[in-house]
């Protein structure tokens, strides 16, 4: 696979660099992204039904069946050559920051160590009341049914996803820190990502504002694509191994 060599020379000389990536990363691990026609998560239920605080309260066990449906997917999933790729490139860079919007754990699981949660993670639920932590048990049922959510052991509280849904701010802290990479870094790929969630969507463009080459790895267009300085159509888990290899294990 040939990159265009300004590109390459833009990796080689980078110090920083964020990778910023959204359902499109997960997908050739076999996680239906939320957009795609075929596979889209959202294309059985209505996103906006499903992944909002008032959801949860209407039917707890209809949205917590579908977590817990998703936790079975990606326990039975492996991350795929893009997630083994990112972590790989951590060996050749004085700083790789993954900020991620997808709230699965295979970035952690293919060896990315540091990574910024902008919608939190389906693997860390939390008590819907006093907010106490719960540890979840290893996910027991993937067929899709209601599963009642756990009740909080110290309030008897509801137990929730520890995922940000639509209409809920970001974790301050996982926001702020991603405004500050993408203020220095070099370079920002923006992989699997649709671009169309904010303020998730902002930080590529805030990222090419603050002077960082702009690169995307996407099958399709996206709302990115006038912001962009490389434009690299296809998907992550054939473009990022070969980029890799190509900025920086050249034969
Ligand atoms: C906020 C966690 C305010 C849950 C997620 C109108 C009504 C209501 C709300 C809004 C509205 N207009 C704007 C809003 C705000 C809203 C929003 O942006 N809505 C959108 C839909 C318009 N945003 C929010 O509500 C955010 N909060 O604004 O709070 C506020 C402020 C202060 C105080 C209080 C409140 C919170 C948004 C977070 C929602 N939670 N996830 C869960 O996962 O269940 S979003 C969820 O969808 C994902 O996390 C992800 O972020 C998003 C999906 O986006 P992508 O990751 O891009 O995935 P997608 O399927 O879209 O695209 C996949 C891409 O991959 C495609 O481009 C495809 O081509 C590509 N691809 C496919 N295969 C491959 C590939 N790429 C590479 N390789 C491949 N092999
Ligand atoms: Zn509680």
């Amino acid at each position: 696979m040939e990159f265009p060599r300004e590109l390459l020379t833009h990796l080689q000389a980078a110090e920083k660099v964020v990778v910023f990536t959204g359902a499109g990363a997960s997908a050739e691990s076999g996680i239906p992204t939320f957009r795609d026609a075929l596979t889209g998560l959202w294309e059985n239920f209505d996103p906006m039904a499903l992944a909002t605080p008032q959801a949860f309260d209407e039917n707890p066990p209809f949205v917590w069946g579908w977590y817990e449906w998703r936790r079975a997917l990606v326990a039975n999933c492996e991350p795929n050559p893009a997630h083994y790729a990112i972590a790989e490139m951590q060996n050749y860079l004085s700083s790789l920051v993954v900020v991620t919007q997808n709230v699965d754990d295979l970035h952690e699981r293919a060896g990315a160590k540091d990574i910024v949660r902008l919608h939190g993670s389906m693997h860390h639920p939390y008590c819907r009341d006093c907010h106490l932590p719960y540890t979840l048990g290893p996910v027991t049922q993937g067929g899709g049914e209601e599963v009642p959510p756990p009740q909080c052991p110290q309030c008897q509280g509801l137990v929730r996803p520890g995922v940000v849904w639509f209409g809920e701010s970001l974790p301050s802290d996982a926001w702020e820190r991603a405004l500050e990479e993408a203020a220095q870094c070099d370079v920002l790929l923006s992989v699997g990502t649709s671009s169309v969630v904010y303020p998730a969507a902002d930080i590529p463009r805030l990222a090419k504002e603050q002077g960082a080459c702009l690169v995307q790895v996407n099958p399709d267009e996206t709302g990115l694509e006038p912001f962009l300085d490389f434009s690299l159509q296809g998907p992550a888990g054939e473009i990022l191994p070969a980029l890799v290899e190509a900025a920086y294990e050249p034969a």
